[in-house]
């Protein structure tokens, strides 16, 4: 899929510098807006009926995770569950999946998403494999069906193909479920090279799991064939999500997990650090200063039981930030920036947290905006403001509705990020191209069947 070329017009729209009025939107055939006139008339524009704010690039997925969610609430028997004990049933889950039922899932997943606002999604993809190990005869087969998901949902697509070769700190051998994710360094290359650059609206960069899962040495290899894939490509890794991961990367290395990356790798604006949950005052300076986004994912760091992101320090030190979906238990950007906020209010006992760095937006406009730049950034891609050379990627908010009903430019953000308000999104456009109108994908019922059919098939065999 590649953008529409049109002249959009709304009454009201969410530009950098603040809301303004009478907005034409002049996109080319890539997507891209070209062109922003202020106080124009509507004339014979195609009219976008509200008030225009832009989509949010969700930074971080496992699309097939999505399947799983509501399976894991139950107790394996173990004496305590975890985020150790979830992960041994995402494995004994992920053996079982096939390369049809992968883009199943990825399709009806991105299809919620654009329903929710998400309008991008860099999708961090470590099932390779067939079951047990081998290979399919086209390494990048499963690759190829989530971004066929993303074509079939209208979704921008980041694809991030995983390095993931050793089950500890220092290497150690995979348990058999692991077997799905590992490849040689340059066949990960491959899958990257083979994606990257597919259109104006899908490409790939390169993730690196974690320092749990990948060797300084590989690293070291995967980043130099990278870069001559992608010099300006986005990196993505885990890093320091669980107190034990940081107790095991202390007795490897003799440092913390963040401070390991920082001194061993030359981390800058390219990377995306998704979680960082655990770092001292000094790590969290240094990763801000350092330009990485960090990928906070706060309702899958709530419901693993991860910990708290120390997002005061990092804001103060000016750090960049966007929110992913992560195991895919919520879709909604909504949810991921109040959950953001709210952590830092329970633990801190007071209010307006993100905001506080971030004037003179109120907190709702501070959240999305912030959250749309960090996420096109680690994404690799332009679409996370509404502005000359950025992809057409929008929302329609329909003001009429009565959760938004009454707020004026000043606090119609604040309204739809910190209230219900989710089926005031009216529209969804991916560069320029409508993909949800009135709330409804044109393919959701075919994608919806295809997906009842997948969890039928997956929860029976249970
Ligand atoms: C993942 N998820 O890659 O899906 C991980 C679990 C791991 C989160 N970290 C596997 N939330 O970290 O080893
Ligand atoms: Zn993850």
């Amino acid at each position: 899929m590649t953008g529409a070329a049109d002249r959009l017009w709304c009454p009201l729209c969410l530009l950098p510098s603040g809301w303004a009025e009478g907005v034409l939107l002049d996109v080319d055939d890539t997507g891209t807006i070209r062109r922003i006139e202020t106080g124009a008339p509507a004339a014979a524009n195609t009219q976008l009926p509200g008030a225009v704010i832009p989509g949010m690039p969700n930074l971080h997925s496992h699309a097939f995770q999505r399947a799983m969610a509501g399976l894991t609430e139950r107790s394996g028997g173990e004496e305590r569950s975890d985020f150790w004990s979830w992960r041994r049933t995402m494995y004994s889950f992920v053996g079982r999946l096939t390369p049809e039922q992968v883009e199943a899932i990825a399709a009806h997943l991105y299809v919620e998403m654009l329903k929710a606002g998400y309008t991008g999604v860099a999708e961090f993809h470590y099932l390779h494999n067939p079951p047990g190990g081998g290979r399919y005869s086209d390494p990048a087969e499963l690759a190829r069906r989530v971004a066929a998901g993303a074509e079939a949902a209208g979704i921008r697509l980041t694809l991030l193909p995983v390095l993931y070769r050793e089950g500890g700190f220092g290497g150690g051998p995979l348990a058999p479920a692991q077997q799905r994710f590992r490849l040689e360094v340059d066949e990960w290359a491959g899958i990257v090279a083979a994606l990257a650059g597919a259109s104006p609206t899908r490409t790939a960069g390169a993730a690196l799991h974690s320092l749990r899962a990948v060797l300084p040495a590989d690293m070291a290899d995967a980043l130099a064939a990278y870069d001559a894939i992608c010099p300006e490509g986005p990196v993505h890794i885990h890093i320091a999500e669980q107190e034990k991961e940081v107790a095991e990367c202390r007795a490897w290395s003799g440092l913390r997990p963040v401070e390991w990356l920082l001194d061993g790798v030359p981390v800058d604006r390219r990377w995306t650090l998704v979680h960082a949950t655990h770092m001292t005052e000094e790590e969290t300076r240094r990763a801000a200063a350092s330009g990485a986004v960090a990928g906070l994912c706060p309702t899958t760091e709530a419901n693993l039981g991860d910990g708290v992101f120390a997002l005061p320090g990092w804001l103060a030190a000016g750090g960049a930030f966007g929110v992913g979906s992560d195991s895919n238990v919520s879709l909604d950007p909504r949810e991921e920036l109040r959950w953001l906020e709210y952590a830092q209010r329970l633990v801190l006992k007071r209010r307006l947290v993100a905001g506080d760095a971030a004037p003179p937006h109120a907190l709702g406009a501070a959240l999305w905006l912030g959250a749309a730049a960090g996420g096109a950034r680690a994404m690799g891609q332009a679409c996370g403001a509404i502005a000359e050379n950025e992809a057409a990627d929008l929302l329609v908010l329909d003001t009429e509705h009565p959760t938004l009903a009454g707020h004026g430019p000043d606090t119609l953000l604040d309204a739809w990020v910190f209230t219900n308000a989710g089926s005031a999104l009216r529209e969804v456009r991916v560069a320029g191209r409508r993909v949800v109108e009135d709330g409804h994908h044109p393919g959701e019922d075919a994608i919806r069947a295809r997906y009842r059919e997948t969890m039928t098939e997956l929860v029976q065999e249970l």
